[in-house]
């Protein structure tokens, strides 16, 4: 259709993905024949098939377990320059990517492996492919902050490389205010903020990542609309909320895409956009996110239009840059 060539054409940002999430099966299952890593799946439709989730939890127990096969600095240069070429293709022309450090290092898999791959990888998009990419630091909020600390510290000689520092995994019970330390060490070293919050968790996450761990945006925060004094908030503040509408479907926080509450949360003055979160496991890029919403919501041209200009100005590039794709 018109509009989804309209979509397909545009320049756009991408503020929500986590790398690890961008891992397919055909290359999870390659990398686990390189390092004779036994997977528990038959083939890769066996991966593929076991998608499918009932909330968050079933499928961070996936997601950990597919990173394993990430071992070599190699490993982590293809997963970045896979992720970088479909930004090509679908004209994504900045990117901040979230990626977990815990989650290598706690399997032994150091700074020193995964940075360097990243940074290939980006170098080689910047130049062959014209694709400006921010990195967040992300930490694991099912671990404890003390842990979180100690991942910060020894990123140290990366800092350069990061723009800002985030929060994801388990939501629930594992409130952002668990991170008040960590996240007041990081803003002191200059660092951008964000943390995922209302996508399981209650309104109150979110106001304590905005009140407590003072985040310049909101990973989801789709649960806001629960609460009209932070929507008020959320509206006068312009606080942008990084939707991923494929996600919240396939982690059952919606029951069908016509639920999603993306065009009121715009159309109420919030500044939000569309993001992919984890595409490999959700079943679409960031193209694939518009195109689903067009499909299921009545999503005209100046939503369109309005989603991604908010997330050219919602990111981290400085306004010159911005007002290049704006
Ligand atoms: C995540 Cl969708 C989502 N939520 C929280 N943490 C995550 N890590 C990767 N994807
Ligand atoms: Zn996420």
């Amino acid at each position: 259709s018109k509009l989804k060539q309209l979509i397909q054409q545009l320049p756009k940002a991408e503020l929500h993905l986590h790398i690890e999430g961008t891992l397919e099966p055909e290359l999870m299952w390659r990398l686990a024949q390189k390092h004779n890593i036994t997977l528990p799946f038959a083939s890769v439709e066996a991966i593929q098939d076991a998608y499918q989730f009932n909330n968050l939890q079933s499928f961070l127990d996936l997601y950990y377990q597919g990173a394993d096969v990430l071992r070599d600095e190699d490993d982590f240069f293809e997963l970045m320059w896979a992720y970088l070429g479909k930004c090509h293709e679908q004209n994504i022309v900045h990117t901040e990517i979230m990626f977990d450090p815990q989650t290598h290092t706690q399997r032994g898999i150091t700074y020193d492996v995964f940075m360097p791959g990243f940074a290939r990888a980006i170098d080689k998009a910047k130049t062959e492919l014209g694709v400006s990419v921010y990195l967040i630091l992300s930490f694991l909020r099912h671990l404890s902050e003390d842990n979180a600390i100690e991942t910060l510290q020894q990123a140290q000689p990366y800092y350069s490389m990061i723009t800002a520092v985030g929060l994801d995994s388990a939501e629930l019970h594992n409130p952002p205010s668990k991170f008040q330390g960590v996240f007041a060490q990081a803003a002191l070293l200059g660092f951008k903020l964000v943390a995922h919050a209302g996508e399981e968790g209650p309104p109150e996450y979110v106001w304590e990542a905005i009140n407590l761990l003072k985040v310049d945006r909101v990973d989801h925060g789709v649960r806001s609309i629960e609460d009209p004094k932070l929507m008020a908030y959320l509206k006068q503040h312009q606080v942008p909320l990084t939707v991923c509408p494929l996600s919240n479907l396939k982690l059952c926080v919606i029951d069908d895409m016509r639920e999603h509450n993306i065009v009121e949360l715009l159309n109420d003055g919030l500044r939000v956009m569309v993001n992919s979160d984890d595409p490999s496991y959700f079943g679409g890029y960031l193209n694939e996110n518009f195109y689903a919403l067009v499909d299921k919501l009545d999503l005209t041209e100046e939503d369109t239009v309005a989603l991604i200009s908010n997330s050219i100005s919602a990111s981290f590039l400085p306004d010159n840059d911005k007002q290049e794709w704006l």
